[in-house]
């Protein structure tokens, strides 16, 4: 067993007796979402993955020790605390030899699920390319790490503050399957579709957890399930594409640049949308855990 890993009792159990589990990530918690609801969020998608006949693993960094499950007291300091740094892959090594607090991205999460043996991952969206990558080169470190990491990951799409059309070309050049969920487009988290078509197309949680089978028979790394936002919460791409300008400007105006672009673009959007977009998040994170957990329950057939 490696000794980073922490397991929680919840997980342990269920690890040891062969249950479903699914893994979530904590960036999403102490970066993409403000207090209280980022709480209430993150325990709502607990109790879902269990609704659904799973056991939730909530993965964060917690004095460079890799904990897979999280405590209420756990879940609530994330939540709360202001100094956490925020990891993808590259920060790994240096969270874990100075022994500090971490919160993980989708490729952080990926990483850590992978060496604990969790096939199923549920997050609200995935980092993609930027828009204007062409000139400042921001690629998500996400992106390649399906490359990398054999790990499905349930989301709904990628935010419209991305480039859709170069994000789902840097998927096909890496090799990343990209499934849509009972859709032939792929989600643009807010909306439940944009113009781009998804290259294959599943409907069923049987079918999914077939298509991961085959995935590890034949050796290969991440796959990105898209799962559309249910159509009663979602927000019309017209309606929120000037907020987005807006937050784009802004985060220019300031010379916002590297990791904190990402989380400044998410806050920005929640004001200036006046917590019509949060409540949009919180149903497609759930969405998508609710979607993973019936997808491990399948993969245990
Ligand atoms: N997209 C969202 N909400 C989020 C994130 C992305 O709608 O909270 C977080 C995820 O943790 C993702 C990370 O892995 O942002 C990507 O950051 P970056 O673009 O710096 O790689
Ligand atoms: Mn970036």
């Amino acid at each position: 067993m490696n000794t980073l890993l922490q397991f929680s009792v919840e997980v342990k159990n269920a690890m040891q007796n062969n249950l479903p589990v699914v893994a979530l990530e904590s960036t999403i918690i102490s970066h993409g979402m403000p207090y209280p609801l980022n709480l209430e969020v993150a325990t709502a998608v607990e109790n879902t993955v269990r609704q659904n006949g799973a056991v939730p693993a909530t993965i964060a960094i917690i004095n460079g020790q890799f904990h897979v499950g999280l405590s209420e007291a756990e879940l609530d300091f994330f939540a709360q605390a202001k100094d956490v740094m925020k990891c993808s892959r590259r920060d790994l090594p240096y969270v874990v030899a100075q022994k500090i607090n971490g919160a993980t991205t989708v490729a952080a999460t990926m990483i850590i699920a992978e060496m604990a043996g969790i096939p199923l991952f549920a997050t609200g969206g995935i980092g993609g390319v930027h828009r204007m990558a062409q000139n400042t080169f921001d690629i998500s470190a996400d992106l390649i790490e399906f490359s990398q990491t054999r790990v499905a990951v349930v989301s709904a799409g990628a935010k419209a503050i991305l480039d859709l059309p170069k994000t789902m070309e840097y998927l096909e050049t890496f090799g990343v399957p990209v499934i849509g969920y009972g859709t032939d487009f792929f989600p643009a988290f807010y909306s439940t579709c944009s113009n781009i078509k998804v290259p294959m197309r599943l409907d069923q949680a049987t079918e999914l957890a077939q298509f991961i089978h085959a995935n590890q028979q034949l050796n290969q790394k991440g796959i990105l399930i898209a799962n559309p936002i249910p159509q009663e919460f979602a927000i019309d791409n017209s309606e929120i594409e000037h907020h987005i300008e807006q937050a784009l400007q802004e985060a220019d105006k300031q010379g916002v640049t590297g990791k904190e672009i990402t989380p400044f673009l998410l806050k920005k959007l929640n004001e200036l949308t006046a917590g019509k977009s949060q409540i949009a998040n919180k149903a497609l994170v759930l969405n998508n855990a609710e979607l993973a957990a019936k997808i491990a329950v399948e993969l245990k057939r």
